[in-house]
């Protein structure tokens, strides 16, 4: 495996020199934060991150997100233009030495939670998901959730809103169909894996329809351009909010049949009414971190791996989740547990 940590770019208050110190680090996964969702990604931006990542002694072979435009997900007339502007940063990409795009293709909000500092006993702090809370909301009163894109006006919403009242499950799988039949055969051409995140968390919200939640849709997606191209990023901390996903059995079946790029691994604590998120270690959490790595092992994976959400610890202040501290104690404890089955394989 190849370990990786998210960086956002050169405003991001961790630095690559911090990124670089943490055991067994291979890469970052970055993107270009500047340009609107749905534009073409500029040679010279490309090359400006990848050379100041490569001077730290770092890899940039794993951009998080080239996010979809919503005009592809509703399947407006408008979204040829979009999907030729992708296919364009696909190959943008694949010229710096791109090896996997991850995506998401959930409509309007990305990952959604009730609380971004939930404390815990320990004094720490994390991101947290109440169903209970979240029924209480609605965006169209102009209540937002901490984290969600402040980019969306309003009225944009409503309007967004208003469009997906056509779109149901069905339609955004013919919708996802037209966009990966168009661009897949790019990535194959340009040898980039394109690995798709699960929706998170892996249920519809406000109503609106969401597909990336099952084995099942997974099933389904993969069919849908049936190319090894046409991958996965395996999000166990979003796919195991659900309990009747089986992540260790996911895992297995997807990296045995080459089908997962990029992993995400992270714990969620399941309760009642939702799920914590905690420390990547085993028992701090709902997920068999071990029966996951275990499987990536047997499989011979040789993707990428990222510790995903940390919690807020020692007093370090910043993004929701993307802190230094816990992400490095789950990247080292990630290191272990590889480590630790990759020798007891021998
Ligand atoms: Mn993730």
């Amino acid at each position: 495996m190849k370990l990786s940590f998210r960086w956002y770019g050169e405003d991001d208050k961790i630095t690559l020199e911090k990124i670089r110190q943490i055991p067994n680090m291979h890469g970052v996964v970055t993107a270009i934060y500047d340009v609107p969702v749905g534009e073409v990604w500029s040679e010279q931006s490309i090359d400006r991150l990848k050379r100041v990542v490569e001077a730290s002694g770092l890899k940039m072979e794993v951009i998080e997100s080239v996010p979809v435009h919503e005009d592809i997900k509703l399947g407006l007339p408008s979204r040829d233009k979009y999907i030729e502007a992708y296919k364009e940063n696909i190959r943008r990409l694949a010229r710096a030495g791109v090896k996997c795009i991850c995506y998401n293709f959930m409509p309007v909000f990305d990952w959604t939670r009730t609380d971004l500092a939930h404390k815990a006993e320990d004094g720490s702090t994390s991101l947290v998901y109440y169903e209970s809370e979240l029924k209480n909301i609605d965006p169209m009163k102009g209540y937002s959730l901490p984290g969600w894109d402040a980019s969306y006006k309003k009225e944009d919403l409503h309007r967004l809103f208003e469009l997906y009242r056509d779109v149901d499950e069905e339609k955004l799988f013919d919708n996802l169909k037209y966009f990966l039949e168009r661009i897949i055969p790019v990535a194959e051409e340009f040898g980039v894996m394109m690995a798709i995140h699960p929706d998170d968390p892996p249920r519809n919200i406000f109503g609106l329809p969401r597909i990336i939640t099952c084995e099942k849709n997974i099933d389904r997606m993969l069919s849908l351009v049936d190319s090894k191209n046409n991958g996965l990023t395996m999000c166990i901390g979003s796919l195991g909010a659900d309990k009747k996903n089986d992540v260790v059995r996911l895992v297995d079946k997807y990296s045995k049949m080459g089908r997962i790029h990029f992993m995400h691994i992270r714990n969620v604590k399941l309760v009642e009414d939702g799920f914590e998120e905690t420390a990547h270690d085993m028992k701090c959490g709902s997920l068999d971190i071990v029966g996951v790595v275990k499987a990536l092992v047997e499989n011979g994976f040789d993707g990428y791996v990222r510790p995903d959400h940390g919690r807020m610890i020692w007093g370090e202040q910043g993004k929701p989740g993307y802190g230094l501290f816990d992400r490095a104690l789950g990247a080292s404890y990630l290191n272990g547990v590889f480590e630790a089955v990759e020798y007891l394989k021998k």
